[in-house]
């Protein structure tokens, strides 16, 4: 017995339609754990409030894994999420609109057939912030690296998720087709716009007169995403079987909250994920975007730095902290909301409570070694624009001075036992360098790491007061440890 078959179990929210009913409207890349939470959870409630089959999802991984999809696709691509709601109950809904998923690592052929077809209307991506191949801080193609050099030469046979929308595009335009629109839902400032340059920039490389097509034609809608969906561990997984009664491969555990702010531009329509709850159309998603990625993965990726050094493992523990929960507290409305620009009674304030809220859920054991991966591609977005704005209006940006630090203490790659630290990051060789270069100086370490031009931009590393404030908050780190640099930031605010 698989999970498809469970939907008589009574734990289980009943499914709503008929899962064979469905065929391929989105192609998605990137099914990962987030994607399963929320677009195709979305876009499964969506089908069964409005009825409109056509919409259902083809996912697929490009880069690793591959076993999920195979495992998936023994369960008929169902699978169940369980949602942690604040008074510790649990709501478990089957989600069946993903109806087809492949594993095209070694063949893309399959992906691209299907992302050529009419019926596919939308590709959708969460091929996470490295996967636009563009340097974070300038936001230009990185066509040297390996990925992108490998497509420019084998444009029939595209390996990264660029090279398979051009060429896909490229042949929809040969077959007489109307282009698909492409939807970012990554963590990426403007990520509509961030794909679309990505995009036409390989097209130029290529063939320019696709990418003025492209560039005419193709709808790259800012999406705004958010649900917190932490990585599955062995023990989710044992949990999960043991209240359903059957082992689900593809199961997710995340937090009740979710929310999706979406631009409405699409060129071959799209569902109406607004029908259900958490999900709506605007003409500007960018105050949005800035809003969350500036409070809450800002402040995530402060927790994940001074927690992961401090022992904390999960986010839930570093708010049962008192200075960590005030730190964050105070980065969220004086480093973050403070430089934000809102559409008119945008309740800030009660943004930030709502975050602390959904940070301390214990029933989310979101581990602090995650959030601190992919450091490089994080940091600009997360907090540099901020601190741009905070040195300009001459504030103090004393938090995010203390989260780079622990950035940098972290991509150092040992830590305050003198322990490896497993990072995960496209420039962990390179960080691991600089930092064994400059142990023993500081000062040199912190000169080193804002040199950095794919992260930190020439005119921010050039601020002495900002380099000053890193500078004294990376010697407190080094000189007290994670624990005690926050407890006296805590005291000072
Ligand atoms: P995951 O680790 O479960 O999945 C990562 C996915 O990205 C996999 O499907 C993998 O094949 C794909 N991928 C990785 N590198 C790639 C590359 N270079 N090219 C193409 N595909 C690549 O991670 P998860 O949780 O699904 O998160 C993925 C992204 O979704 C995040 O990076 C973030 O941008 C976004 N996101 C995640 C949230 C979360 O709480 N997990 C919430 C909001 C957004
Ligand atoms: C996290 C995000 O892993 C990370 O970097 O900050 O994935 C975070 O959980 C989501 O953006 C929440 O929507």
């Amino acid at each position: 017995m698989t999970i498809s078959k469970h939907y008589q179990n009574d734990l289980i929210q009943p499914n709503g339609y008929d899962a064979k009913e469905i065929s391929t409207g989105i192609v998605h890349i990137g099914l990962g754990a987030f994607h399963r939470a929320h677009q195709a959870l979305y876009t499964h409630e969506t089908i069964a409030a409005t009825g409109e089959f056509s919409w259902g999802i083809c996912a697929a991984n490009i880069l690793g894994g591959q076993d999920l999809v195979h495992e998936l696709a023994q369960q008929d691509n169902a699978y169940t999420v369980t949602e942690m709601n604040p008074d510790g109950s649990r709501t478990v809904k089957l989600a069946t609109a993903i109806h087809k998923s492949l594993a095209v690592e070694e063949d893309r052929r399959p992906l691209l057939e299907v992302m050529e077809q009419e019926s596919t209307r939308i590709v959708s991506l969460t091929i996470t912030e490295k996967g636009y191949c563009l340097n974070p801080a300038t936001g230009q193609l990185m066509k040297d690296s390996p990925l992108i050099d490998h497509d420019l030469n084998n444009p029939e046979h595209p390996r990264s998720a660029l090279g398979l929308i051009v060429t896909a595009l490229a042949r929809r335009k040969q077959a007489g087709l109307k282009p698909f629109t492409v939807m970012s839902c990554d963590n990426v400032p403007d990520n509509g716009k961030r794909a679309r340059e990505a995009v036409i920039q390989m097209a130029e490389a290529m063939n320019p007169q696709l990418a003025l097509w492209i560039s005419e034609e193709v709808a790259f809608p800012c999406t705004m995403v958010d649900r917190i969906v932490p990585a599955m561990t062995p023990q989710n997984f044992a949990e999960v079987q043991e209240r359903l009664g059957v082992e689900d491969k593809g199961a997710i555990v995340t937090e009740a909250f979710r929310q999706w702010v979406i631009e409405d531009h699409f060129t071959m329509g799209r569902p109406d994920w607004d029908q259900v709850d958490g999900a709506r159309f605007v003409k500007d998603v960018q105050p949005y975007e800035d809003m969350k990625l500036r409070m809450l993965n800002g402040s995530h990726s402060i927790l994940a730095y001074l927690g992961y050094l401090a022992g904390y493992e999960t986010i839930d523990a570093c708010m049962q902290d008192d200075n960590y929960l005030n730190v964050t507290r105070h980065y969220m409305n004086e480093e973050a909301a403070a430089t934000l620009n809102m559409p008119e009674k945008t309740d800030l304030a009660g943004y930030a409570e709502l975050l602390i809220e959904r940070f301390t859920n214990p029933g989310l054991k979101h581990r602090t070694w995650q959030i601190a991966m992919d450091g490089s591609q994080k940091v600009p977005q997360r907090w540099l624009n901020s601190a741009r704005t905070l040195l300009a209006e001459g504030k103090s940006l004393a938090c995010i001075a203390l989260g780079i630090a622990g950035w940098i203490r972290y991509a150092g790659a040992i830590d305050e036992q003198g322990q490896a630290i497993e990072v995960f990051d496209p420039m962990a060789v390179e960080l691991k360098a600089l930092a064994d270069r400059h142990r023993n100086d500081p000062e040199a370490m912190v000169a080193a790491f804002m040199g950095l031009e794919q992260v930190i931009d020439p005119a921010l590393a050039a601020n002495t007061t900002f380099i000053a404030a890193v500078t004294d908050a990376y010697q407190r780190l080094l000189a007290k440890g994670a624990r005690l640099a926050m407890a006296e930031l805590a005291a000072t605010l």
